[in-house]
């Protein structure tokens, strides 16, 4: 997708939520795996951010700051982790539409993705995806909510 067609993008979740890999998916860079140290600018609409951000209470205001630049959040929560870095109701935190990305859908089972999906919805996703980098999934839906209208 041109650049200038497609939002800007934030995604949030914790480290190894496989937010990376989906940028990189996203924007068919190599599934090259590279720990994000800081907030990183993938292909000129997506911000990739540090899993620690997240998961220490204190640096959460820089993922604030930061999605001040992004037209949608991705909240990124892997289906194989049992619980949730996000808050209920964090996507209050952002005055922008939140989308749940459900990643790894490949290493879980239905109780597991259906688990992922509530812990979106509790966070205030407005619409959740399920999508697996490593075969490919959930990419056709997710890209519909990146595009502009
Ligand atoms: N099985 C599986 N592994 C994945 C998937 N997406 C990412 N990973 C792996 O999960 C690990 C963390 O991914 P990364 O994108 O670096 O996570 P980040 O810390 O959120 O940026 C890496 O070893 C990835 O190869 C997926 O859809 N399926
Ligand atoms: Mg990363």
């Amino acid at each position: 997708m041109p650049e200038e067609k497609m939002k800007r993008v934030i995604l949030i979740g914790r480290s190894m939520a496989g937010k990376t890999t989906l940028c990189q998916y996203i924007s068919r860079q190599d599934l090259k795996y590279n720990k994000t140290q800081t907030v990183e600018v993938v292909n000129g609409t997506m911000i990739d951010t540090p899993g620690e951000y997240l998961e220490r209470t204190n640096l959460r205001g820089a993922l604030t700051v930061s999605a001040v630049d992004a037209d949608i959040i991705l909240l990124v929560q892997p289906a194989n982790e049992a619980g949730t870095m996000f808050p209920p109701g964090y996507s209050s935190t952002f005055a922008k539409p939140c989308i749940g990305v459900v990643t790894k859908a490949d290493l879980a089972d239905e109780k597991q993705i259906e688990d992922a999906k509530q812990y979106l919805r509790n966070a205030g996703a407005r619409e959740i995806v399920v999508t697996s980098s490593y075969e490919g999934t959930g990419f056709e839906k997710l890209m519909e909510f990146l595009r502009k209208s």
